[in-house]
């Protein structure tokens, strides 16, 4: 017998700037605030929520939140208005079709889809998904306070709190051999007690990586992400194969299933950061998964610094997938000054936690919204 049928009423799709404990430095940016868009769909009288993050704007990737709000509150509810939520394959399709590219948007449609129907079963979102495979997912944090002895008092904080033992530190806004100082000294610091990563975000050049990437290993690192531009694979291939000591990882590189297969075909990375956010939803985010996996190249949770409500969505969808040799970093609530959601995740022993509620576990605060969105309050905007 077919699911109850979950006619999709309403779509929206509101920007919100969320500001963070302290300011996050990135190669391409500093944020002190998350701009975010909700989505909100209505399916049979019941409501699910999504959310797309950008860091910074169009600045790490190529879609911004007033972008993401006019793609969804547009073109995606004029495709999918009326038609059936429960038929999750079906709108999934129809989402991918409906316009090219704008996986942002696509995936939080997506995810907002996905948690209406799971709370029309009563169910959680990853039962929908055929049940997770673990009830909570090893949970990373990133030491980009800018400062040094900053980075590694919060570290010290995190491990004494029992929060996190795997940091990843951001690095390429600086020359390299200060970066390589910078991470250098944090990893000495953590020696034993916990992992220390780098994300360079695309910054370096193929001879940049290729000559600082030894000096991160000698240091302890043991994972790269995205040191060089996404396009760059032949790069990537190149420097994993020189530095076999370090698994570099895939980030901006891998959205697409096609992305994640020319990465397997050419050897360009041993790690791959999931993220529905480029993969355009769950059906995306499956396939690379399935993609990374079958070539045996490490998972990764990773994040776009989604509040409570898209970090649940992913947590849900990650918890299904079995083994992350790379762990989560699905901390973004926790680099947040205050919440979207009703209520709150659990964060302990190292791990986040998958709640119990139906659909993603926690609803959306609808007072918190409407004094973070930034299409009323404009004030709000720098
Ligand atoms: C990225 O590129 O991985 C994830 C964690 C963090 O601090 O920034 C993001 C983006
Ligand atoms: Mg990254």
């Amino acid at each position: 017998m077919p699911r109850m049928r979950l006619p999709i009423e309403r779509i929206e799709a509101i920007p919100a700037r969320v500001p963070t404990i302290r300011p996050h430095h990135l190669a391409f940016a500093t944020v002190d605030a998350m701009d975010v868009v909700i989505v909100r769909v209505t399916a049979g009288g019941v409501e699910g929520y999504g959310e797309a993050s950008t860091i910074g704007g169009p600045r790490w990737g190529e879609e911004s939140p007033e972008g993401i709000a006019a793609i969804v509150g547009t073109y995606l509810a004029e495709a999918m208005l009326g038609k059936d939520a429960a038929q999750l394959n079906t709108a999934e399709a129809r989402i991918a079709r409906a316009v090219r590219g704008n996986h942002f948007a696509k995936a939080a449609l997506s995810m907002a889809l996905h948690d209406a129907v799971a709370r029309a079963e009563g169910i959680r979102l990853a039962d929908l998904l055929g049940g997770p495979q673990a009830t909570h997912l090893p949970l990373a944090w990133t030491l980009a306070s800018g400062d040094t002895a900053r980075d590694i008092e919060e570290g010290e904080q995190m491990l004494t709190l029992r929060r996190h033992r795997d940091f990843k530190l951001k690095i390429g806004a600086h020359a390299p051999e200060q970066d390589v100082a910078h991470v250098a000294a944090i990893a000495r610091a953590f020696e034993g007690r916990a992992s220390v990563r780098v994300d360079v975000n695309q910054a370096w050049d193929e001879p940049t990586a290729a000559r600082f990437l030894p000096a991160l290993a000698d240091a302890g690192v043991v994972m790269a992400e995205q040191p060089v531009a996404g396009w760059h694979v032949p790069a990537m291939a190149r420097l994993q194969r020189a530095n076999p000591r370090l698994a570099i990882m895939g980030d901006e590189g891998v959205a697409t299933p096609q992305d994640a297969l020319r990465h397997v075909t050419e050897a360009a990375c041993h790690a791959v950061a999931l993220k529905p956010a480029k993969h355009g939803g769950v059906a995306g985010t499956r396939a690379v998964a399935a993609i990374a996996r079958t070539a045996g190249l490490g998972l990764y949770g990773g994040t776009m610094l989604e509040g409570t409500i898209g970090t649940l969505g992913a947590l849900h969808l990650y918890s299904t997938f079995g083994d992350y040799a790379w762990g989560t970093e699905l901390f973004g609530p926790l680099l947040l000054r205050d919440t979207l959601a009703t209520g709150e995740i659990e964060f302990r022993d190292f791990a986040i936690h998958l709640p119990e509620g139906p659909g993603i576990g926690t609803d959306l605060d609808g007072d918190k919204l409407e004094h973070f969105r930034t299409d009323r309050n404009r004030t709000l905007l720098p």
